[in-house]
């Protein structure tokens, strides 16, 4: 495979439930093995809920990925991972829930998309300081 056929992807990680610590580490681990290379990832910081209540602060953080896969490709493995670390539910129309783990495409090289399923770059980032804080430590 040449290296035009690997894609730059940045994903937002979050999670607010269960042992956040473990449960990010094994996301990045996972994305390693069925995304592609991990090469750069932020700092974990811990970050109120944004948009809803609860009593459970978030970690959160940002990864760098090297991927061959496409964007709904891209989607489905990471949805995959997800499930795999035990989130049960998706957000509806923005009334989100507690969520062992949470993984957002934030951006895949410079592709602009917007399709039912997916939205490039994520409409929300800019306004959210959970993303663009980590987001700044690996960008580039
Ligand atoms: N994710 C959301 C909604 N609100 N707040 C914080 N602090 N961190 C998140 O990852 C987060 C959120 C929707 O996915
Ligand atoms: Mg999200
Ligand atoms: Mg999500």
């Amino acid at each position: 495979m040449s290296s035009a056929d690997i894609h730059t992807a940045y994903l937002s990680l979050g999670s607010n439930l269960g042992d956040r610590h473990a449960t990010m580490c094994r996301a990045i681990d996972l994305l390693g093995r069925e995304v592609g290379t991990v090469d750069r990832q932020s700092a974990m910081l811990e970050t109120e809920p944004w948009g809803f209540q609860s009593a459970n602060k978030f970690l959160n953080m940002c990864v760098r990925v090297l991927t061959p896969l496409s964007p709904q490709q891209l989607l489905a493995a990471t949805q995959g991972i997800e499930r795999e670390l035990g989130r049960m539910s998706k957000s509806v129309d923005g009334h989100y829930h507690d969520r062992p783990i949470d993984i957002d495409i934030l951006m895949y090289d410079d592709l602009h998309i917007n399709t039912p399923e997916l939205t490039l770059p994520h409409p929300l980032m800019k306004e959210r300081d959970f993303v663009m804080i980590p987001l700044r430590e690996i960008y580039g």
